[in-house]
């Protein structure tokens, strides 16, 4: 009898395993389509490696010497399997012992994805996936395990094993889902792996002409809490449509330049690397962005100028937009004004000095100052049809975006954050402002809605990027609030009139409570 016990106690923690690791596979699955970053398994041995203490971690390199992740990743399996059998065997008591453990490594999977740069909302949607899983095959494998016993077998639930029917049942259900199981996994390997190689083919370019950012001087407030002025890839907003980043090899990628234009071209990523380079610092920003938002980064970019491309093809009369389409079919129309202006938009082939990350349009983008991504920063560009507004229609402007998208000025207090505390006396205040392609002139705060006080501005390399503000405070100890406003170059004032995103863009002053304090 206790040997028969022990053999369905088993049945029980293989289906936890088994479920398990069903769900390992199938969050993976979803992780490799859209990131590069891996499953959410790595995310928690990343996150292990950056919270151990440094001498841990350095004693841990000496022991596993180049495989200290792995053994890592290994350690971390080998953790789950247990839990997972644990979850098992406690689903026979019912789903309050699975739930507690599925959940809560869901939560550690949360967190660990939370706590790395640039984590896209697909590797929640992965979490998500796999816990569905998790419950999904737990109730599969188990259904057999709880069926009623006949009456010459004793019932399910005191400890005795189940009838042999369910048994054979079990272990059916059991094989389908493992081999599933490894099936997902080896897709999400095969999708990563394609991935993996255009990261290494991305590695191994050597771009001539492509210089490192060096970031000018007096371009920072010296106020603690500031971003920095040039905003790191990895802390770069992303914002697109692709559920899957579209993995481009550069060897592969062409650039057809069609439409209104005397001579059609297709161009390679050879053709464009050999061109003269333009590069510059050029701060982009997002339809989407609410005031006082993040979505929005300054870099160093380096790539051709558009204006020089369709020179060559030779643009006819009556054209006024470009339709641009992405490898991964989203488009946008951009005005064939800013595109031969001399505000030198480009088509973008690094970023920060390396070539394009995956996730910001590899192996080419367009950047054009003064115009929101939406209307203008194709990533992945793959097409360029010289057309007319009154013949297209682009990704967002048939979801009611406005056809045009010039950024509108705005600015954004960074210190303090809402509800931060500044000294009563003398406390730094400080932020961003930007009006690309036009440029900032002024920007002043004003305390609880009074006057308006000039802030100092720090220095810039061009219109094209955002400006650091930075103010000194006096006023009473207590609570206040802060506001900002912009001025640019033309004498235009930023309106306190409130808008929505929705359709070319946010206004408003941005407004923060903070505490005087001393
Ligand atoms: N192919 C493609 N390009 C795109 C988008 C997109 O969804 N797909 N989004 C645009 C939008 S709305 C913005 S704000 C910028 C963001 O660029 P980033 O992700 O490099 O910051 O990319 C633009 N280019
Ligand atoms: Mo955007």
């Amino acid at each position: 009898m206790s040997t028969s016990r022990g053999t369905s106690r088993g049945a029980w923690s293989l289906a936890g395993v088994v479920a398990g690791y069903a769900g390992l596979a199938t969050s993976y699955c979803v992780a490799s389509l859209a990131t590069t970053h891996g499953s959410p398994v790595v995310a928690v041995a990343d996150l292990v490696i950056r919270e151990t203490p440094g001498s841990a971690a350095e004693r841990a390199i000496q022991v596993f010497k180049h495989h200290d992740k792995t053994a890592l990743v290994i350690g971390i399996l080998v953790l789950l399997t247990v839990l997972f059998a644990v979850a098992g065997a406690l689903a026979r008591r019912g789903w309050a012992g699975p739930t507690v453990v599925f959940g809560g490594l869901t939560v550690v999977g949360v967190l660990a994805v939370a706590s790395r740069r640039g984590e896209s909302l697909v590797e929640y949607v992965a979490l998500l996936i796999g816990l569905l899983t998790w419950f999904g095959c737990l109730a599969l494998l188990t259904g057999p395990l709880r069926e009623p016993a006949t009456a010459a077998e004793p019932a399910v639930g005191t400890g005795a094993p189940p009838p042999a029917h369910s048994r054979r049942a079990f272990l059916v259900r059991a094989g389908v889902v493992a081999v599933a199981a490894v099936a997902v996994g080896a897709a999400g390997r095969a999708v990563g792996a394609g991935r993996r190689q255009v990261e290494q083919a991305r590695r191994l370019l050597r771009l001539p002409g492509v210089t490192k950012p060096q970031v000018p001087d007096g371009v920072a407030v010296d106020v603690a809490g500031m971003p920095p002025w040039a905003t790191p890839s990895d802390a770069f907003y992303r914002i697109d449509t692709a559920i899957v980043v579209p993995a481009l090899e550069p060897d592969g990628w062409r650039l057809r330049i069609h439409g209104l234009v005397d001579r059609e071209v297709e161009i390679t990523y050879q053709d464009l690397v050999d061109r003269q380079r333009t590069e510059a610092w050029v701060t982009i920003c997002c339809v989407s962005n609410e005031v006082g938002g993040d979505l929005i980064g300054n870099a160093w970019w380096s790539g051709v100028r558009v204006a020089e491309l369709l020179r060559e093809v030779g643009v006819q009369d009556g054209a006024d937009a470009v339709l641009q389409t992405s490898s991964d079919g989203w488009t946008c129309g951009t005005p064939l004004s800013v595109l031969t202006d001399d505000r030198d938009a480009m088509l973008a082939i690094a970023m920060n000095g390396d070539p394009l990350p995956i996730e910001h349009g590899f192996p080419v983008r367009t950047i054009v100052p003064g115009l929101y991504g939406y209307v203008s920063a194709c990533k992945w560009v793959v097409d360029l049809e010289v057309t007319r507004f009154s013949d297209i229609s682009a990704y967002w402007t048939e979801r009611g975006w406005s056809e045009l998208g010039p950024v509108k000025m705005s600015s954004r207090i960074d210190v303090p954050r809402d509800g931060g505390d500044v000294a009563a006396s003398g406390g730094r205040v400080a932020g961003v402002a930007w009006a690309q392609h036009t440029g900032i002139a002024g920007v002043e705060v004003s305390v609880d809605e009074g006057d308006w006080q000039a802030a100092d501005l720090a220095r810039v390399p061009s219109d094209d990027t955002w400006v650091q503000w930075a103010a000194t405070l006096d006023v009473d100890p207590g609570d206040h609030t802060l506001r900002v406003r912009a001025t640019d170059t033309t004498g235009l004032v930023q309106t306190g009139e409130p808008h929505d995103v929705v359709p070319d863009g946010a206004t408003g002053w941005h407004t923060i409570r903070f505490r005087a304090t001393g």
